[in-house]
């Protein structure tokens, strides 16, 4: 473990941290404050590492990866790390009564770590991720226009539904690359081939139809995660991840409760998740977002036991990658960030977008801020600004509808600014048949692609990111 004392108050300091995966919070907050962690346990599995989850204690707070101490005046320190190809970094920045103390514990291989005095974090935080991403090869393709199906149509997608929505954003001249299917098409995770009563086609009829109008294909898949109703589940229970009882782990909730991950340490389950990746190509997807990643970085029992987390989880993604090929497009989501650099070309950097602005209830009194809403998902996009270095940025979609929405046309109006200075992907899941002339016209500037800004400055009195990031828009 590294360890660090700055003799230096800390109610006169805020600690800038990014959480473990997509969901994670990231954000700049009083170092004297609680850094909060949801009670549930499933929630902390979801949305943090049980491994290294956030503290909960006033004055306590923890980071992967990078970590900052900011003045008053935008000076401060940064902690940061020289590779992630196999180790977590894991930062936390601890206030006593005087002093603060750093400490970072790596899980994985020893890797360069440097903690320094910088008189711009905002300067030093950009050039050590930009070194991160050069030493690990980061992939940063110019960045995508992607209709979505996720946020209007959720699991009840269709074939139809996706082939109305293509047609009519040619009809109404959007500039669209990529239609994009996301979950609801198969039966269970694990088993990809099998459709959905309900989805009214084979995901395997889509790639061609799309390019009829001129449209690349893509597809959601979890390729690491296993529904315990699979065949999957069934027939290769050797394959999973296991607790130290030996039975395969579950954990999550979602799809009706929890799940299962592939050990990314086992042979069979590494040749089937190349397989699956080499299945898809071949039905003409050429885009693939691959979600639920941190479930190969679960603690648990691996078929090697030699293999840290860290690494199991590139062994499965490097699998992946070479499934689909090195020319296909891959948005990872729901994944350990810097772990990811070089082998996906684009990254979810926060939670999901929801036609809400905040769901406070969860956010504040639950003490969990990685739930879908407009707010959760910008302030966690905009506190990651220098991963730019590492990926191309994916904020999720922009919301331009007002039918199957609460979000008023401020809110509607704030997330297109946002998207503006956050840049990278452009997304949108808005039946394009619910958009006005209005609704239309803000899709269209929300289609169009943006350099990533950088925060004005991290000075004080602001704490909060999002009040940083203006470039005059609002
Ligand atoms: C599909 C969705 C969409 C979305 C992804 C991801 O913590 N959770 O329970 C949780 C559930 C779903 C979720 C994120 C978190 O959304 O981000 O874009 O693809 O899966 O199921």
């Amino acid at each position: 473990m590294h360890k660090w004392t700055v003799n230096e108050a800390p109610q006169g300091l805020r600690v800038l941290i990014s959480g473990f995966q997509s969901w994670s919070e990231a954000e700049l907050r009083p170092l004297t404050d609680v850094q909060p962690c949801p009670g549930q346990g499933w929630r902390v599995e979801q949305g943090h590492d049980p491994g290294f989850p956030p503290s909960g204690e006033a004055g306590v707070w923890r980071s992967h990866t990078v970590l900052a101490l900011v003045r008053a005046d935008g000076s401060g320190w940064v902690g940061s790390v020289g590779d992630a190809t196999r180790t977590f970094a894991q930062w936390e920045a601890r206030a006593g009564a005087a002093d603060v103390t750093v400490t970072c514990t790596l899980e994985g291989p020893e890797v360069p770590v440097t903690w320094e005095e910088s008189g711009n974090v905002i300067a030093t935080l950009e050039a050590r991720a930009t070194e991160l991403g050069a030493a690990m090869g980061a992939r940063t393709p110019a960045p995508l226009r992607v209709w979505c199906s996720w946020y209007s149509y959720y699991r009840e997608v269709t074939l139809d539904a996706m082939l109305d929505n293509a047609r009519l954003t040619r009809e109404h001249g959007l500039d669209f690359d990529v239609f994009q299917l996301d979950d609801g098409f198969q039966t269970f995770l694990g088993d990809w081939e099998d459709p959905s009563s309900h989805f009214g086609g084979h995901a395997r009829e889509l790639p061609a139809r799309l390019a009829e109008l001129g449209f690349t294909a893509g597809l959601w898949l979890a390729p690491f995660l296993v529904q315990p109703q699979s065949r999957l589940f069934r027939d290769h229970p050797e394959w999973l991840l296991r607790g130290e009882d030996g039975a395969p782990l579950a954990f999550g909730n979602n799809w009706g409760g929890p799940y299962h991950a592939l050990d990314t340490t086992h042979p069979g389950a590494l040749a089937w998740i190349r397989e699956l990746g080499r299945t898809v190509r071949g039905w003409g997807y050429t885009y693939l977002k691959i979600d639920f990643l941190y479930g190969a970085t679960q603690p648990g029992v691996r078929h090697d036991p030699a293999v840290g987390r860290a690494e199991a989880y590139r062994m499965g993604l490097q699998a992946f990658r070479d499934g689909v090929g090195e020319d296909a497009f891959i948005l990872a989501c729901g994944a350990p960030l810097a772990q990811s650099i070089g082998l996906v070309d684009a990254m979810r950097t926060g939670p999901d977008v929801a036609p809400l602005w905040d769901e406070e209830s969860r956010r504040v009194w639950l003490g969990d801020a990685t739930g879908p809403s407009a707010r959760n998902a910008l302030h966690t996009a905009l506190s990651r600004w220098y991963q730019h270095a590492w990926y191309q940025p994916d904020p999720d979609v922009a919301i331009c509808r007002r039918e199957l929405s609460l979000l008023n046309a401020t809110e509607r109006e704030a997330i297109a600014g946002m998207l503006d200075v956050i840049g990278g992907l452009r997304a949108s899941s808005d039946p394009i048949s619910m958009l006005d002339e209005e609704g239309l016209a803000l899709l269209r500037r929300c289609l169009t692609v943006s350099t990533p800004d950088r925060p004005a400055t991290l000075a004080a009195p602001y704490g909060d990111a999002v009040t940083h990031f203006t470039r005059g828009t609002f």
